[in-house]
């Protein structure tokens, strides 16, 4: 695609809404928009996994109540909690293969569920315990999984952007047949990262999605004081690529445009931009509070279209489910993140003489000197192990 291709003019289509919907409204209001779009009706999300997909949210959900607890009650030490955010995540994941490497945030639970990590190496990483894949060197809810082609959280805001677009031109050059995703929010829009990636990527023409999920805020700073540009999805045209907005809420919508980004990436047709538009309900972490900066209505207002709601108001409507059923289905998905949290508490903590680990094939003196020096601390009761 040229600079003068006509659908690079008009980049930010609009695929969810029956209009962008200013990033003002989505803060202040909750105005429901349509579910059904013209990238849903193209690829749908598969009538026959919304059950399962259904169940991954309630999934994602019911980790979220739980590790919130956990992390008062000083069990584990943080958590990111991803509620409202389920529909964009699990049609997001669902639209991809198992090739494909997933590059995400630090919010991405339920992609973690969608891509078939088991919950409780989830939790062994919120535990730190010693069956955690991490060895306990990342910081709670930093996990990533290898087997899943998902990689390890970056806190530090925009850099899994840049990463995404490298791995996706290594695969260019060895002409494997995947795409990279990066998620990110719109906060990290304004990062030298997200501008560099989106750089590379309209460049080499990459097979690269970029998803952004905007959840209105980036801690307590509202998405309408992070940019000026009425969408997030129309600074791709600025780099030669093509940038759509979909309701974050609408499962066909989100599944749909990333078909379609995944399809065109593959047939050599370069980098796509999503914005999905959904809403944080809760804190941005366990170390935030809120209530601090934005009224509870707007969250209020927002749970209008909670996107679990929503989902299961049409599993309803198609007769897949009923309130027995659903009831059925909270229970056991709470029982099942009460296991892995069972699980995962009982199993011994890292053994702290572990760090320094795996840094050198044969550890240099200074290596050996801080190694030492640990021991000593755990002999002297300083370090538990
Ligand atoms: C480079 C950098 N700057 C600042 C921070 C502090 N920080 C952590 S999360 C965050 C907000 C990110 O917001 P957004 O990208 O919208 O993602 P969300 O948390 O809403 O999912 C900030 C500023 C950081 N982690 N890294
Ligand atoms: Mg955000």
């Amino acid at each position: 695609m040229r600079a003068t291709d006509p659908e690079l003019l008009q980049t930010s289509s609009v695929i969810s809404s029956a209009r962008v919907r200013p990033e003002r409204d989505l803060v202040s209001t909750a105005a429901p928009s349509p579910r059904t779009s013209p990238g849903a009706a193209a690829d749908p999300f598969p009538p026959a996994r919304l059950p399962e997909a259904y169940r991954t949210m309630l999934l994602a959900r019911a980790t979220d109540e739980r590790c919130l607890s956990l992390q008062r009650q000083g069990r584990i030490g943080f958590y990111v909690p991803l509620s409202g955010q389920e529909a964009a995540q699990v049609g997001s994941a669902a639209a991809l293969e198992p090739v494909d490497w997933v590059f995400p945030a630090y919010r991405e639970l339920a992609v973690a569920l969608v891509r078939g990590v088991p919950l409780v190496a989830i939790l062994d990483q919120l535990f730190a315990n010693s069956r955690d894949r991490t060895k306990g060197r990342q910081m709670p809810n930093h996990f990533g999984f290898r087997d899943q082609n998902f990689v390890v959280a970056s806190s530090p805001i925009g850099t899994q952007i840049t990463q995404a677009v490298g791995a996706a031109m290594a695969a260019q050059r060895r002409k494997d047949p995947i795409v990279t995703l990066a998620y990110f929010g719109d906060g990290a829009t304004s990062s030298n990262d997200f501008h560099a990636g989106m750089n590379f990527a309209g460049v080499y023409r990459t097979p690269t999605i970029f998803f952004c999920q905007n959840n209105g805020w980036a801690i307590s700073l509202p998405r309408d004081r992070q940019t000026m540009s009425p969408t997030l999805a129309e600074k791709a045209s600025a780099y030669g690529f093509r940038g759509v907005v979909v309701d974050g809420n609408d499962l066909d919508a989100v599944y749909g445009a990333v078909r379609e980004a995944r399809a065109r990436a593959i047939a050599g047709d370069g980098p796509t931009f999503i914005e999905a538009q959904v809403y944080r309900f809760g804190a941005h972490s366990t170390s935030d509070d809120p209530k601090r900066y934005r009224p509870e209505a707007l969250v209020e207002a927002a749970k209008r279209r909670d996107p679990v709601r929503l989902l299961r108001d049409r599993l309803v409507a198609a007769g897949l489910l009923d309130d027995a059923r659903d009831a059925q289905w909270w229970e056991a998905s709470r029982a099942e993140v009460a296991k892995a949290v069972e699980s995962a508490e009982g199993v011994a903590p890292v053994d702290p003489m572990s760090f320094l680990d795996d840094v050198f094939a044969t550890p240099t003196y200074r290596l050996q000197a801080e190694r030492d020096a640990l021991e000593q601390l755990v002999r002297d009761g300083v370090v538990k192990p």
